[in-house]
């Protein structure tokens, strides 16, 4: 099975990102920390579709946030933030292959809130999703038979910030999120040994894990491929929030 991963540039104006601390950004590191988890979503087998960057929008790296792809279905979000808003519509005609929905207030959802695991479709109640979002989101997923189950999230930005897949269990911190959603679907859960662990990216082919999560990575062993990510975390992002990833190529964009 192949994947295609869609990437965004980093912008010029990445150092205005929103963020918890405001901690000062070196956007040039940032750029070759890009490159690098680029050139490593493309040793795992990824084929890597980069669009350019969107220099007048800060976030638009994050471009997991504005998109969620399921197997037919292309959900353009309405992000939580309202300054992320523009940044979703240059991503269609990468996305031509699928069935498009729109997201209309007062829904909200960034797509971090989005964690797939077979054919559970977890959305996170969070800062930035709202329950008008996760219906909405349901909706779609139904009717592609998935199950959609909404998580509170009870401390730090997304669900994906608190857990992620590691093949068909679930990675995470579980001070910020409730295990019962997942332990409900009969889903193996893995304690992350840290912070930054909760954050994996796992490909089939190996498992992308921050620099700032060496336990992890020693826990994942062989399997894990370490990127550094320094200036990636200073923005609130990590691994799975700068890919919008889906199995079927012949869906992708040809642009
Ligand atoms: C934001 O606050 O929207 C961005 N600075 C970070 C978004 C990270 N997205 C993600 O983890 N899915």
């Amino acid at each position: 099975m192949s994947i295609t991963a869609l990437v965004r540039a980093i912008p010029r104006s990445y150092h205005r990102c929103l963020r918890e601390d405001e901690v000062e950004i070196d956007v040039d590191r940032a750029r070759r920390q890009h490159r690098e988890y680029v050139k490593a979503l493309e040793a795992l087998g990824a084929r890597v579709l980069e669009l350019p960057a969107l220099d007048d929008d800060p976030d638009s790296v994050f471009v997991e946030d504005v998109v969620v792809v399921l197997d037919r279905h292309a959900v353009l979000t309405r992000p939580g933030a309202p300054s992320r808003r523009g940044e979703g519509e240059s991503l269609v005609p990468f996305i031509e292959g699928f069935e498009l929905v729109r997201m209309k207030a007062p829904a909200t959802l960034d797509g971090g809130d989005v964690l797939r695991v077979g054919r559970f479709v977890f959305v996170g109640l969070s800062k930035r999703t709202n329950r008008e979002g996760f219906e909405l989101l349901a909706e779609v997923a139904r009717a592609e038979d998935l199950e959609p189950v909404a998580v509170e999230v009870r401390g730090g930005l997304h669900l994906k910030s608190a857990c992620t897949a590691l093949g068909s269990s679930v990675i995470g911190r579980f001070e910020r999120i409730d295990r019962a959603p997942f332990v409900a679907c009969d889903l193996e859960l893995v304690d992350a040994p840290e912070p930054m662990g909760a954050n994996v990216l796992d490909l089939g082919a190996g498992v992308l894990v921050s620099a700032a999560a060496p336990k992890t990575a020693a826990l994942l062993g062989e399997r894990a491929r370490i990127i550094e990510l320094g200036e990636i975390h200073k923005g609130d992002g990590a691994l799975t929030c700068m890919s919008v990833r889906f199995a079927d190529e012949v869906r992708a964009g040809r642009r």
